[in-house]
């Protein structure tokens, strides 16, 4: 079989985000634009000739077409064998899962997550190393470095393979093979949780679960673990098959966008527990019946029950929480005596304190929850240790929320997204509080103390690499916190997120509602950035 050194030059603007390399379909449409993509991926590896890749995405719109490509650039570039998942399909942490338990030499998966697809909607691709986890900075700095320089692409004279069946063929000199996209995720999974109690509690006359798939990735793997495997009624998942559009959703579990979950748990006869997971299966949203569970309290409900689930029942090494995610699940770390950690935004800052052995569960507001058992964010996973918690409590998700607050406190938290906001004004404003971050410790505005303000930086523990300019803080004096930085995911003009906390210990308290517990600081917020003068936006796009 031809290789073909395939000429080609720089595209400008292919530096990965907070989670790959994200645009529009329309984009990654263009020639050479993946190619070019994948190339410098590659060429920012060394020693992998002869090894294994895995390759696999979630289903959208355009999966199928860059998945042939990548095969015949992985089989030019010398890979000695591909594992792809069937028909082009690998949740992100089934991909991560996959990666560790056949040693693979890498990853890469096609995933705008939680962006909406379609031929108008949005794509991506991400490198994972072989640890299982998102590439760390250092080689996401090289792939885009190499994007700059690239002159040309490798690839095979090859036609297309059949990827609908299971089992391997030769492409050149390297094999792929088409693997079952959830056996193996489905089996580590069933080694963490009692599935027994789990099946008992789905197959009880008297517990209902509502699992939305959102038509995104994790259709198949719901269908698998909760259906055959546990014994849940077929009904229990909704939106459970993948659609290269997501049904026109936008495959974001959050109040807003989980719109049909939410009526579902709201409704006189909702079911015991709702759950809905994103485009490429590594976020979680928590239901219980008409109650919605933040992502941070989430974490640290986790955290506090751990050691009722078997996989971690012999205790936590420590928990890690992306910088905007609230403080309750330190709480938790402090009265179990582990380490807590705070990094940047993206599960890529997780990975070294995962494989150092530093943290067991990490988690992000964003409806990120995982563990060590994979490196990447895991929504299936959520799902299960929740009901594992509950299999083995016995009460409502509200019951064990509040029972939560009350023993830890409450940090009330919420997060206002701006999407699709003037880029120049939204780098403006970001701009004008890094300007004025020296002058804030100490001032008092409308009756807030501002005790601390800065511009997060992060230096690992593990490798110390430093990261900067990862979002501006101000903390208060009564331990309250503003958080504002861009979004590193979007794909169109920038997305402004503002993210609040607020810690309150009095019980009698913790049933205010949340925006109305967090409306002093939201007026703080707006006053210190000027953010309606700024983005001439009244209202967030989400709130969550
Ligand atoms: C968002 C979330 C972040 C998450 C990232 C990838 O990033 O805030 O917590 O890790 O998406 O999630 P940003 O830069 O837009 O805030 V996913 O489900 O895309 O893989
Ligand atoms: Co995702």
């Amino acid at each position: 079989m031809n290789i073909v050194s395939q000429p080609t030059s720089p595209i400008a603007g292919q530096k990965p985000g907070t989670s790959g390399l994200r645009k529009k379909v329309t984009v990654f449409r263009q020639p050479g634009y993946l190619e070019n993509f994948v190339q410098a991926i590659f060429d920012s590896l060394e020693g992998f000739e002869g090894k294994t890749l895995v390759l696999g995405g979630d289903g959208r719109f355009h999966n199928d077409t860059a998945i042939q490509t990548i095969l015949r650039m992985a089989a030019a570039n010398g890979f000695g064998r591909v594992l792809v998942g069937q028909r082009g399909i690998l949740s992100t942490p089934a991909a991560s899962c996959v990666i560790r338990k056949r040693q693979a030499y890498g990853g890469i998966i096609l995933s705008a997550s939680h962006n909406p697809g379609g031929p108008e909607g949005d794509f991506g691709i991400k490198y994972n190393t072989g640890n299982g986890g998102p590439a760390p900075e250092k080689i996401t700095d090289a792939i885009y470095a190499n994007t700059q320089a690239i002159t040309r692409y490798l690839t095979v004279d090859a036609g297309d393979l059949d990827l609908a069946r299971p089992g391997a063929t030769q492409l050149g000199g390297m094999t792929v093979e088409v693997i079952d996209p959830v056996a193996d995720h489905a089996d580590l999974l069933a080694t963490l949780f009692d599935f027994n109690r789990i099946a008992t509690l789905l197959r009880s006359p008297t517990f209902r679960m509502c699992f939305d798939a959102m038509h995104a990735v994790t259709g198949p793997y719901a269908h698998e673990i909760f259906v055959k495997r546990l014994g849940a009624p077929a009904a229990s998942v909704i939106n459970g098959v993948p659609l290269p559009d997501f049904g026109g959703g936008h495959p974001d579990p959050n109040p807003t966008y989980a719109e049909t979950l939410v009526k579902t748990m709201f409704a006189a006869d909702a079911p015991d527990f709702g759950a809905a997971s994103d485009g490429d299966g590594d976020r979680n949203m928590i239901v219980g019946r008409r109650f919605i569970v933040t992502p941070s309290d989430s974490l640290a409900v986790l955290a506090a029950n751990a050691q009722l689930v078997p996989g971690y029942a012999n205790g936590l090494k420590g928990i890690a929480r992306s910088m905007p995610t609230s403080a309750a699940a330190d709480r938790v770390a402090a009265a179990l005596g582990v380490a807590s950690y705070e990094t940047p935004t993206g599960w890529k800052f997780f990975g070294n304190l995962l494989d150092a052995g530093k943290a067991t569960l990490c988690g992000e507001e964003s409806a990120g929850t995982g563990s060590d058992h994979v490196r990447e964010k895991d929504g299936v996973w959520a799902v299960l240790f929740w009901l594992n918690i509950l299999a083995v409590r016995g009460e409502s998700v509200e019951a064990i929320v509040r029972d939560h607050w009350q023993r830890y406190g409450r940090n009330f938290y919420s997060r206002h997204d701006y999407e699709g906001v003037d880029s120049a004004a939204a780098n403006g404003l970001m701009q004008h509080l890094r300007d004025s971050l020296a002058a804030l410790p100490g001032q008092r505005v409308d009756g807030h103390t501002i005790a601390s303000a800065d511009d997060f930086a992060y230096t690992d523990p593990v490798d110390g690499s430093v990261t900067t300019a990862q979002g501006v803080r101000i903390g208060l004096a009564d331990g309250s916190r503003i958080v504002f930085r861009l979004s590193g995911t979007g794909t169109e003009g920038a997305t402004l997120r503002v993210y609040l906390e607020r810690f309150e210990a009095d019980a009698a308290k913790h049933s205010v509602e949340t925006q109305q517990a967090l409306a002093p600081l939201i007026a703080l917020a707006d006053k210190l950035a000027g953010i309606r003068a700024r983005t001439g936006r009244a209202q967030p796009t989400v709130i969550t």
